[in-house]
């Protein structure tokens, strides 16, 4: 592959500017624990031609290191954003180009409110990745994801749109930039549209929606409900399942007006 890369953007701007231009964007979650090496230049490509916006990577559990390998090795081939989404502090690799930091602010959990941050805080000041402030959603979805269980905190019920609501709104009003509401890596059900519809009518800021999605229709229902940004990690995992990486990303450039 020789794509000449460009400078990447600003993550921040670049999402705000989805919500501005009602222009959607499509993420694929990378788990390094899964992700072969070899396979990087095969998968830039085959998301490149796919229209992906994002890639995201990290999980709430990582085996290994190798994320530290694979980033470096992503990062020599890919022109879009390598954004970290951390499930701790050893998953801060200063070659991505920005970071979520964090706050689970549908739970109680202070380590994850604050706790986290002051230790994260001096490693990143020694980085130039790009930290985009996140309000991290956890929405019930019909079965314990591992997210759940190692934050030790309780989800939003699935029926409580007023709940994700405050909660969004409270987030933006603290300040964070983005939100990202999250059923969870494998999540049985997708967070359910109304909930993602009532959040984006009541905040300013960017939303990010994921787990559970698995088909094309399932990516569209949280787009026209307002996610500005799709999220899909592990329907994407065998590595093979270009044929829904197409799809979404054919439907993405449907709703975007492109041909
Ligand atoms: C998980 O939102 C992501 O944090 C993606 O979830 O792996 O279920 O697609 P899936």
């Amino acid at each position: 592959m020789n794509h000449i890369l460009p400078n990447i953007p600003n993550t921040s701007d670049s999402l705000l500017a989805h919500k501005k231009e009602k222009r959607k964007g499509f993420a694929v979650l990378l788990d390094p624990d899964k992700l072969n090496r070899n396979d990087i230049p095969q998968l830039v490509e085959m998301a490149l031609a796919c229209g992906v916006t994002y890639f995201f990577v990290g999980g709430s559990l990582m085996i290994n290191e190798e994320i530290h390998q694979i980033i470096p090795e992503l990062k020599k081939v890919c022109p879009i954003p390598i954004i970290l989404f951390p499930g701790s502090l050893n998953q801060i690799v200063p070659s991505a180009d920005a970071i979520f930091f964090l706050s689970l602010i549908s739970g109680r959990n202070p380590e994850l409110l604050i706790g986290n941050h002051v230790l994260a805080a001096p490693l990143l000041k020694h980085t130039s990745l790009e930290v985009i402030p996140t309000g991290y959603i956890l929405v019930e979805s019909g079965r314990m994801t591992t997210v759940n269980y190692i934050s030790n905190t309780l989800p939003i019920p699935s029926d409580k749109t007023d709940i994700a609501v405050c909660t969004a709104m409270a987030g933006e009003m603290l300040g964070l930039k983005v939100l990202y509401m999250d059923g969870g890596s494998g999540a049985s059900r997708i967070i359910p549209p109304d909930m993602v519809q009532g959040v984006a009518e009541n905040v300013n800021i960017p939303l990010i929606v994921g787990g559970g999605i698995r088909t094309p229709k399932e990516a569209e229902a949280i787009w026209k409900a307002g996610a500005e940004v799709v999220v899909i990690g592990n329907a994407l995992e065998s590595g093979q399942d270009f044929t829904l990486m197409q799809e979404v990303g054919y439907l993405m450039q449907t709703l975007n007006g492109q041909p």
